[in-house]
């Protein structure tokens, strides 16, 4: 059955608007290069509009701010509920922009629900302390929202990121205003619908699709948001910290890029091929664009030809092309530009003397298709060894001492993930100590759950999402000290 595509107004203060310009973009199918729909625009009208919505929810004595907050962890579990309800809807859709296979696609879906509903149980465990202070005085404090919160999210996993910002914004009481990615509408306005439908009051989520450079920029630099949670590129997170010091010092959370190396010792043949699996899931998966992707790969000398033979094998076996054949492992990159950016790599690749293992090109000749590529030979000077590509291709490189490793591996502006793959626990603790990342996953790769944070060091960004510490990137500590006569 086709699918139809109702929503591509802008959702401000609960309904469904056409943009005060009467701008429309156009939003693709990656897979076939085909326009799905014309979306409405948003400019800075239109988010000055959204932010006003969300500033008369958020007034002190509006029906948001007086709700129990049990009852605001009730309405995020209406709106998970829906999710659930809409499921395939919402997978094919997401598919269809986005280009990702329809089953991790489905994936993205269950695994955003449960973030929704990890976040709907924090609402009324969020609480401050009572402080024995010095003197005749009550000390307490407050974990207030913060605000009116404006969230900018990528096309990589745009239902998934739009339910990492909702989930804790709005445990937290917040109002949100959210900019989906220009390549990806329309899932979140499908979500959109369902907000209203689960009876949120009107203004505490706005979404307004539209640019990056237009409404991105309008919604970072306004007087009246308190907060940006922003995650895309390193250049993009650099704006937004820019625009919140030059307008009104909004908080901002940045999930930036990343350059994430993997080191895998001389493991047994079994270990390394989890190894080589665990790489490949997360390289290869979601066409290779994931912030955390092992997209640097150090392997032990002994077992390095070992590796790259089934890393090879793993590759091969992959099937790219129509995302919503169920025989399909591999979709579409997200879009022209993207896919020109990544074949610009693995070019540049070729030129540096870097040695083609598998892939190299792209596949057929319609569609952003790209083959899994295995690098091998690589040096830390090339540009695939510095870049981050956002796309199915991986350098692998050789390595002897340990030390050798984590001076390899830390010697990159990005810091957001990293991977071990060893037997001995000393070894890899120290390892995981050592490295500059804000997770390291040991003899596993890309496990994110909703319950543990994520986030970076150095310029992958800073602030976490997830768990209990996503919530600290959502409240204002308020000190209350009462005299007491
Ligand atoms: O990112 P942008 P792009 C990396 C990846 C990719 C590269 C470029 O390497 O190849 O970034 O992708 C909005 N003010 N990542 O150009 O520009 C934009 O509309 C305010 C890593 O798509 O960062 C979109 O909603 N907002 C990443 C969002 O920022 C602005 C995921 C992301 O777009 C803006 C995506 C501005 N001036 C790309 N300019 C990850 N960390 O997962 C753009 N935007």
């Amino acid at each position: 059955m086709a699918l139809e595509i109702k929503y591509t107004q802008l959702f401000i203060d609960n309904e469904f608007v056409d943009a005060k310009s009467g701008r429309t973009f156009p939003t693709y199918n990656p897979a076939t290069e085909e326009v799905i729909a014309q979306v409405q625009e948003a400019g800075e009208e239109d988010v000055d509009l959204a932010v006003k919505a969300a500033r008369r929810a958020f007034q002190i004595d509006s029906e948001w701010r007086k709700m129990d907050a049990s009852a605001r962890g009730e309405l995020i579990h209406k709106f998970a509920d829906l999710m659930r309800r809409d499921t395939e809807t919402l997978a094919r859709l997401e598919t269809l922009n986005n280009g990702k296979t329809y089953g991790e696609s489905l994936g993205d879906v269950e695994y955003s629900i449960k973030c929704l509903e990890y976040y709907a149980g924090w609402c009324d465990k969020i609480f401050g302390q009572t402080i024995p202070v010095d003197g005749p005085y009550f000390t307490y404090t407050r974990h207030e929202p913060i605000g009116v919160c404006g969230q900018i999210i990528p096309w990589n996993y745009p239902i998934m990121m739009l339910a990492w910002k909702f989930g804790p914004a709005l445990a937290c009481g917040n109002c949100v205003v959210l900019k989906p990615a220009e390549q990806t509408p329309l899932t979140a306005l499908y979500l959109a619908a369902l907000i209203k439908e689960a009876g949120f009051p009107p203004g505490v989520v706005n979404i307004i699709p539209g640019y990056g450079h237009t409404a991105g920029n309008a919604l970072a630099m306004h007087l009246d948001v308190n907060k940006i949670a922003f995650t895309g590129s390193t250049a993009t997170g650099r704006k937004i910290q820019e625009a919140s010091a030059k307008s009104n010092l909004k908080r901002v959370s940045l999930e930036l890029g990343g350059k994430s190396p993997f080191i895998i010792f001389d493991v047994d043949d079994e270990s390394l091929q989890e190894a080589a699996e665990d790489t490949a899931g997360s390289i290869f998966g979601n066409q290779g664009q994931s912030c955390c992707a092992s997209s640097r790969i150090f392997v032990h000398e002994n077992v390095y030809e070992k590796f790259l033979e089934k890393l090879k094998a793993i590759a091969e076996s992959k099937v790219v092309g129509d995302p919503f054949d169920e025989n399909t492992t591999n979709g579409a990159l997200i879009s022209e530009l993207q896919f020109n950016k990544v074949l610009d790599y693995i070019k540049s690749g070729k030129e540096q003397g870097a040695r083609v293992v598998s892939g190299g090109e792209r596949l057929g000749s319609k569609g952003y298709f790209v083959k899994p590529t295995i690098f091998a030979d690589c040096n830390d000077e090339m540009k695939i060894a510095k870049e981050e590509i956002f796309g199915p291709v991986v350098s692998v490189f050789k390595f002897k001492e340990i030390e050798e490793a984590v001076r390899r591996a830390n010697a990159s502006s990005y810091g957001l993930a990293a991977g071990i793959y060893g037997k001995d626990i000393t070894k890899v603790l120290k390892l995981a100590h050592s490295l500059e990342a804000g997770t390291v996953w040991v003899n596993c790769y890309e496990v994110t759950t909703n319950q543990a944070p994520f986030g970076g060091f150095k310029q992958s960004g800073f602030g976490r999402e997830l768990g209990e510490y996503g919530l600290h990137e959502y409240t204002e500590v308020k000190n209350v000290t009462i005299r007491m006569f």
